[in-house]
């Protein structure tokens, strides 16, 4: 096999290079299931794990593998290898972990375009498709819009939908496709590129694993309606894969997300609500909080309706979350650092208690 199918190409050649990890094998991390981990050498497929001097100086979940890393590995047998170190990614996709607390979770890395899915039925929500926005900008991950379920509504509430898109989000492409009808793939799959990584996001039951079964030409994602997964309270795909499609891309799945807390380490909002940070350059007060400021350039847009009122509480809404993540993380982090400080004076006493 050749791993330039799995998207291998000069760049990260460079970093195997540059990084001084030509003594090991070179491999991508395909799945992940709790710390073992599927990836691919230029062997094939193998089970992988990483060491143990890797696992005790990781300081957060970024340190360990993920799906869509490249990899330095040594191959024991011919179905499992020990991973040693992660190249330096070249983007990665990643969101508030959810039930942790001021703990950031990666999705995906070395992704190339992310396919925020959405269903026109019922899933379809602008704020929820800013915040996906917000996480691919601040990732530089190129967003594509993907529409699904066209067969459940008709033409015009298509375009109506299609039409306030282009309105409130722009530069960004949209596709409408049904996984029914086969309407729209033709151009979806015109847009894919060979060796080039996609991510899909969304929510639970919009279609993603239908989507990926299509392109894939085969049924390798189990799939199911959201009566029956949401029954039971859980999503139908429970974990990560990259695969590789008929036309040579390859696509991430991922179980759908009920929480998209944003971390943005870098402008996404910038990008996402350029609107409305177009704007603040013109308001007369440098510290502007656009509440009730003379002088506001983003009040005066929401007032003559230059500026979508929803977008705007949006883009607070999100903001506010933003700051507060990151006051959480720089808490924790100060925490860890007074606990690390303890266990290190603690190690240094004698069994009596006494520092020697
Ligand atoms: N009518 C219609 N149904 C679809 C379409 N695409 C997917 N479905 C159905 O929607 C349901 C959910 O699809 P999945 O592909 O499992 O959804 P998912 O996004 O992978 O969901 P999770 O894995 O839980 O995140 C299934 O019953 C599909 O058959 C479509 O284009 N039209
Ligand atoms: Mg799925
Ligand atoms: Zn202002």
């Amino acid at each position: 096999m050749k791993l330039e199918e799995y998207g291998f190409n000069d760049r990260i050649e460079k970093l195997w290079k540059d990084n001084n990890l030509e003594e090991f094998k070179i491999a991508r991390v395909i799945s992940e299931h709790r710390e073992r981990y599927i990836i691919k050498t230029e062997n094939g497929e193998c089970e992988a794990e990483i060491t143990g001097n890797m696992r005790f100086s990781a300081n957060g979940r970024e340190d360990y593998p993920a799906v869509g890393d490249w990899v330095a590995v040594t191959i024991f047998e011919p179905d499992f290898a020990i991973i040693h170190k992660i190249l330096p990614r070249l983007s990665t996709i990643s969101r508030q972990a959810v039930g942790h607390f001021a703990e950031i979770q990666i999705i995906a890395t070395n992704i190339d375009f992310a396919l925020i899915v959405q269903a026109l039925d019922r899933d379809f929500n602008f704020n929820r498709l800013e915040r996906y926005l917000t996480i691919c900008n601040s990732s530089k991950v190129s967003p594509i819009i993907i529409l699904t379920k066209t067969d459940l509504i008709d033409q015009q509430s298509k375009n109506s939908i299609i039409e306030g898109i282009n309105r409130r989000i722009k530069d960004v492409p949209v596709f409408a496709i049904s996984s029914e009808t086969m309407d729209g793939y033709n151009d979806l799959i015109e847009i894919i590129e060979k060796g080039k990584t996609y991510c899909m996001l969304g929510s639970s039951g919009v279609g993603k694993s239908t989507l990926l079964n299509k392109l894939s030409g085969k049924e390798l994602m189990k799939t199911a309606s959201i009566s029956d997964s949401n029954n039971k309270g859980r999503h139908v795909t429970s974990h990560r894969e990259l695969i590789l499609l008929e036309n040579g891309g390859l696509l991430i799945d991922n179980p759908g997300m009920r929480e998209v807390g944003i971390v943005d380490t870098d402008n996404g909002l910038e990008a996402t609500f350029d609107v409305i940070f177009g704007l603040a350059n013109d308001c007369r007060f440098k510290d502007c909080t656009h509440t009730n400021e003379l002088g506001c350039a983003v009040l005066a847009a929401l007032e003559n309706g230059d500026l979508d009122k929803s977008a705007f509480d949006n883009y607070q809404k999100i903001q506010k979350e933003k700051l507060y993540f990151e006051t959480s993380i720089v808490e924790k982090r100060k925490k860890d650092k007074i606990f690390g400080k303890i266990l290190k004076d603690y190690s240094k006493r004698d069994v009596k208690g006494r520092n020697y």
